[in-house]
C-alpha cells in the first residue's frame, strides 16, 4: 500500500497533489507535528510504502520517529521531505529514508523538484500555489516557474486554494478531493465548494478587519487585539497595519492561557529574540521566526508581557 501524509494547509495540499500525480493510487492522510508519530503508527504496515510532506518532526517523538523511519525504511519505502526548523534533539538528515529538507523552499517546492522528472512541466503551478500559500515564492526556482506562467492566473488560482483550505481545517474528506483534484492539475477555481469557501474566507477577512478597527488596544509601540473572530495570524498583521505600530499581537483566551501571534514589519526588531528573553523571566513559550512569532501566556501575565515586550523593542 502507497501512504501520502501531509500537512493540511494550502503548501501541504499542493505537495500531496503533486506525489498523488505520480503514485495514482496513494491514501492521502492528513496529519501534523504532533500527530505524525501515531498517525503513522495506526496506519501504516512495514513494508507499505510513505511518503511524508510538510509536517515537521515534533521535538518530543523525534527519537521514536527515527525508530519508526528505520522500521518503516528497512521493509518499504520512506521519503520525508520538509521545510520545518528541525528539532534540538536530532539531525533531520540523519533520519532513515529518503530526506529531503530545506528550510528556504516551501514544501511543495521539494516536493515538485524531487518528482519533477515524472511530471509534465505544467505541474510546476502546484509548486508555485504551495509556495504563494507558505509566503515562499521569492526563491530562485519558484521565481523562474512563475515566468512561465501569467502571474494573474496563477494568483487567483492560489488565491483561492490557500483561502479555500483556510476555513476547511478539519474537512479531511473535503480535502483529499482537493488533493485528488489537483492531482489531475485541475484548477482550484473549477472546484465550486472550493470557490465558494474562499470567497467566504474573503468577506470573514473584511469583517476581521473591521472588528480590529474598532476594538484594538495600543501599549507603547504594540497594538494587539484578544478574541477576534479570525485567524490570529492575519489579526496580528492587520492590527500593526490599521495602527500604523511596530508590532501586532494577537490572541484567543481559551481556558487561563492567551494563545498568541505576534507579527512586525520592521527589520530592527526580532522578535524570536525578544520573545526568547522574555520566556525565561516570565516562564512561558514563546518562538519563532524575526518577524513571525508566537507565545502562550497566562492571562494573569499578560499586562506583564506587555510591559516587558514595549520595553525590549524600544530599546532595540
Ligand atoms: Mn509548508
Amino acid at each position: 500500500m502507497n501512504w501520502i501524509f501531509a500537512h493540511g494547509d494550502g503548501d501541504g495540499v499542493s505537495s500531496a497533489a503533486i506525489a498523488l500525480a505520480v503514485l495514482k493510487d496513494a491514501r492521502v492522510f492528513f496529519s501534523h507535528p504532533v500527530g505524525l508519530l501515531n498517525d503513522l503508527k495506526d496506519n501504516v504496515k512495514p513494508g507499505d510504502n510513505v511518503i511524508i510532506v510538510d509536517i515537521a518532526i515534533n521535538e518530543r517523538h523525534a527519537l521514536e520517529i527515527y525508530k519508526l523511519f528505520k522500521v518503516l525504511s528497512k521493509k518499504g519505502s520512506l521519503v520525508y521531505i520538509d521545510h520545518h526548523p528541525e528539532p534540538i534533539e536530532l539531525k533531520i538528515e540523519e533520519l532513515p529514508g529518503t530526506i529531503i529538507h530545506n528550510e528556504k523552499a516551501c514544501a511543495s517546492e521539494l516536493t515538485y523538484k524531487f518528482f519533477m522528472d515524472k511530471l509534465d512541466w505544467e505541474y510546476n503551478r502546484l509548486a508555485i500555489y504551495g509556495a504563494i500559500s507558505d509566503y515562499m515564492a521569492d526563491t530562485k526556482f519558484i521565481k523562474e516557474a512563475i515566468s512561465m506562467w501569467d502571474i494573474r492566473h496563477l494568483y487567483f488560482e492560489a488565491g483561492v486554494l490557500s483561502q479555500g483550505l483556510e476555513g476547511s481545517r478539519k474537512l479531511y474528506e473535503f480535502k483529499r478531493h482537493v488533493v485528488e483534484h489537483l492531482s489531475k492539475n485541475r484548477l482550484p477555481s473549477a472546484l465550486s465548494e472550493l470557490l465558494v469557501r474562499a470567497l467566504i474566507a474573503s468577506i470573514n477577512e473584511d469583517e476581521l478587519i473591521s472588528h480590529i478597527r474598532k476594538n484594538v488596544k495600543i501599549h507603547g509601540d504594540i497594538a494587539y487585539i484578544i478574541n477576534p473572530p479570525g485567524s490570529v495570524a492575519r489579526a496580528a498583521t492587520y492590527a500593526r497595519s490599521i495602527t500604523k505600530k511596530a508590532v501586532g499581537i494577537a490572541g484567543h483566551i481559551k481556558g487561563d492561557i492567551v494563545i498568541m501571534s505576534i507579527r512586525t514589519s520592521a527589520a530592527r526588531i526580532d522578535l524570536n529574540k525578544v520573545l526568547r528573553i522574555i520566556s525565561k523571566k516570565l516562564d512561558i513559550d514563546g518562538g519563532g521566526h524575526k518577524q513571525a512569532a508566537g507565545a502562550r501566556v497566562p492571562v494573569k501575565k499578560f499586562d506583564e508581557f506587555l510591559r516587558l515586550f514595549n520595553n525590549a523593542i524600544k530599546g532595540s
